[in-house]
């Protein structure tokens, strides 16, 4: 599995921890933080979030479908959100969506400075900033008030320290994926302001410190050419029939996110079902792409028949 990824992103953080906790080798692609990307875009041809993994001519879009790709290959369901009990599933949208939201709104310039000083020159960091901004602003996502960040991050903090009190991970004593979609938020946490969040509750910090010992598995760095070559040289893998029966298939479709950076992906639906929709992108220099999206927090417009 190839993953295009950069090294301050948290979601990317989520899926190379998954990584090191499956003793997966993989191969990584550093890109950009922010487009262009010359070697992501003309694969995955407009979906502008990272994480972003890859399996030849197929392209995975969303840390949790990528983690559902792990969680096969792995063959442990639990590291598959769709696999999961509605409690965990209900945690890490709360997670993903209002705490991570928490973290990431109170964050203020100068540790965002601090974070990214040495690690991009500062005209990069210059764009970026605009850049996020310009997602901020079209972003559908909710602004949390100072007093929702706060008690939605208590909150958080309590309930780990509390869920890791009598056992090892959140939900259990092996992790489910909602120990990955913590991990990250805490650890974004950190690069922003190190140690804070969670300051004094030690069984929450014995937690982190076991998901940080995972690593990050076998890595193997890959070249633009030989992505290139891996999208070129394989054929999309097989629609299960399952996949077939959706009414849209065959369609001219838009796949984008629902929340923020809602930049879509415009090809044919050639596979869907509750979880996820495939669309098909005929390309001259790749010959065909499959593009996998989750369903959940991804919207479908149908453009033509
Ligand atoms: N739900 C997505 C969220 C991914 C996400 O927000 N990624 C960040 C970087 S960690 C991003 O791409 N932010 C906005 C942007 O660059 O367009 C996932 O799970 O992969």
């Amino acid at each position: 599995m190839i993953l295009h990824h950069y090294g301050v992103s948290p979601y990317s953080e989520k899926i190379r921890c998954l990584f090191g906790y499956t003793d997966m080798a993989w191969q990584s692609m550093v890109v950009a933080p922010l487009p262009p990307r010359p070697v992501l875009d003309p694969l995955v041809g407009g979906y502008r979030r990272i994480p972003v993994a890859q399996i030849g001519a197929d392209l995975f879009c969303d840390s949790n479908l990528i983690a559902e790709e792990i969680s096969t290959l792995a063959g442990n369901p639990q590291l598959g959100l769709v696999n999961c009990a509605a409690e965990i599933q209900s945690f890490v949208q709360h997670t993903e969506q209002t705490v991570f939201m928490a973290v990431v709104q109170s964050v203020v310039p100068k540790s965002a400075l601090a974070m990214l000083l040495p690690r991009y020159w500062p005209w990069q960091i210059l764009k970026l900033m605009r850049d996020r901004a310009k997602v901020a602003k079209t972003s559908k996502a909710p602004r949390l008030s100072k007093t929702e960040r706060t008690d939605a991050l208590l909150h958080f903090c309590d309930g780990i320290d509390a869920r890791t009190t009598n056992s090892d991970f959140l939900f259990g004593d092996t992790p489910t994926i909602a120990d990955f979609a913590a991990y990250h938020v805490v650890w974004f946490a950190d690069l922003t302001r190190p140690g804070k969040l969670l300051h004094d509750r030690p069984h929450a910090l014995a937690w982190q410190a076991r998901m940080h010992a995972f690593g990050h598995g076998e890595i193997a760095k890959i070249k633009p050419a030989q992505v290139f070559q891996a999208a070129r040289e394989s054929e999309p893998r097989q629609i299960s029939k399952a996949q077939r029966h959706h009414d849209d298939i065959g369609a001219s479709v838009v796949v984008r996110p629902n929340d923020y950076a809602r930049e879509g992906v415009t090809g044919q639906l050639v596979g869907a079902d509750a979880d996820r929709w495939i669309i098909a992108r005929h390309t001259d220099r790749f010959g065909t792409l499959h593009v996998h999206f989750p369903a959940r927090g991804y919207e479908l417009s149908v453009t033509g028949k």
